[in-house]
């Protein structure tokens, strides 16, 4: 992509927001470099209002990385994490055979650890877009937005559902077909405002879930005899979704996002061991929810790595809904999230 390295690097500033994927994420294609990141399957999703990461990036004071999360200092796997994805961003834009400068990461997550949703996708896109504006000129000029495409396929590289986090409202991923991934990126699909939807997020545990999305799909590919059968299907899910989307169909976008969720878990079921995410109140919301729109509160369920429930609905019925939902019993809260705008970077003077 068009942009050169810059001589020193500067400070940046970016926010990127969380996001739920409406047609699922799961599988990672085999033979390809591990550092590519390359999705078996494209996915859809929804950006969320509210849930988001803001990352600065400046020069290190001293000759040394550091990142600093939520004002702490973090060292370990998840700083290493974050400074090999930077210097993935120095190679990218020709550092290579030089040495990275060293660099100070600000970051901060509003996504609340217990809701359930993963801080990745938000954290990387914000980390993709601070770290690209503060080590080169590839995000100067006007409209930005208009630059993030080919930075999609590098926060994929970072985590996979952070691709999708660069714009607002509705994006897709597709999968692409190149083996050096140039072609698997995201793309913003409808603006925010395109529908009045709303995400119930129902809150079913407190704590961290048990087994890493990354790990867990690995395991789903190796060993699940449903995962061929989920990965030939996504396709279909994928464009069904975009075209009821389009023609603001909630009762044909609910059962995509129902079945292909649905799918999902089947297949991490089938894995062995066994990948099992819910629990007990996971399964009692989901009937409750059914039962709700069999009396007329249309609502339909997606969940990811973790027993929380997320429901799908239009605003106008989405206090009336939380309420129903709220009864369950083993339900600790629910959050009502809208679609979120678009990732924003800005450099620092
Ligand atoms: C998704 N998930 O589409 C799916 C649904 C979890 C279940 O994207 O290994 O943290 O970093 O690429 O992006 C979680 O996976 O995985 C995820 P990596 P990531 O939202």
């Amino acid at each position: 992509m068009v942009g050169e390295l810059r001589q020193h690097a500067r400070s940046a500033r970016a926010v990127a927001h969380a996001n739920i994927a409406l047609v699922k994420y799961w599988g990672k294609r085999p033979g390809a470099g591990e550092d590519l990141n390359l999705p078996a399957v494209g996915s859809l999703s929804m950006t969320l209002d509210q849930l988001r990461s803001e990352t600065e990036i400046g020069p290190a004071d001293a000759d040394e990385d550091r990142f600093e999360l939520d004002g702490e200092l973090v060292t370990g796997a998840v700083a290493a994490r974050s400074f090999r994805h930077l210097d993935r961003i120095w190679r990218h834009f020709g550092g290579e055979g030089a040495t990275r400068p060293a660099l100070r990461v600000l970051s901060r997550n509003f996504v609340p650890t217990a809701a359930g949703l993963a801080s990745s996708a938000s954290g990387f896109a914000a980390l993709t877009l601070a770290g690209t504006a503060a080590l080169t000129t590839a995000l100067d000029g006007a409209s930005p937005r208009d630059r993030f495409a080919p930075l999609s396929a590098l926060a994929r590289r970072g985590s996979g559902s952070a691709a999708r986090s660069l714009w607002g409202g509705f994006v897709r991923l597709d999968r692409g077909e190149r083996d050096d991934g140039s072609d698997c990126r995201a793309r913003p699909l409808f603006a925010r405002d395109h529908w009045d939807l709303e995400l119930l997020v129902v809150h079913t545990a407190r704590g961290k879930k048990s087994i890493g999305s990354t790990e867990g799909m690995t395991r789903s590919r190796e060993t699940s005899p449903y995962y061929a059968a989920w990965v030939r299907e996504s396709k279909a899910d994928l464009d069904a979704a975009e075209q009821a989307l389009g023609r603001r169909d909630l009762t044909a976008l609910g059962a995509t996002v129902e079945h292909s969720c649905f799918k999902m878990h089947a297949c991490m079921l089938a894995t062995r061991p066994p990948i099992l995410y819910w629990n007990g109140t996971t399964l009692e919301v989901i009937r409750a929810l059914w039962d709700a729109r069999a009396d007329g509160l249309e609502g339909y369920a997606t969940s990811d790595a973790g027993p929380h429930v997320k429901v799908l609905c239009r605003s106008e019925i989405a206090a009336a809904l939380s309420e129903r939902l709220a009864r369950v019993t083993g339900v600790l809260g629910i959050d009502r999230v809208g679609p979120g705008p678009d990732a924003h970077v800005e450099v620092l003077p």
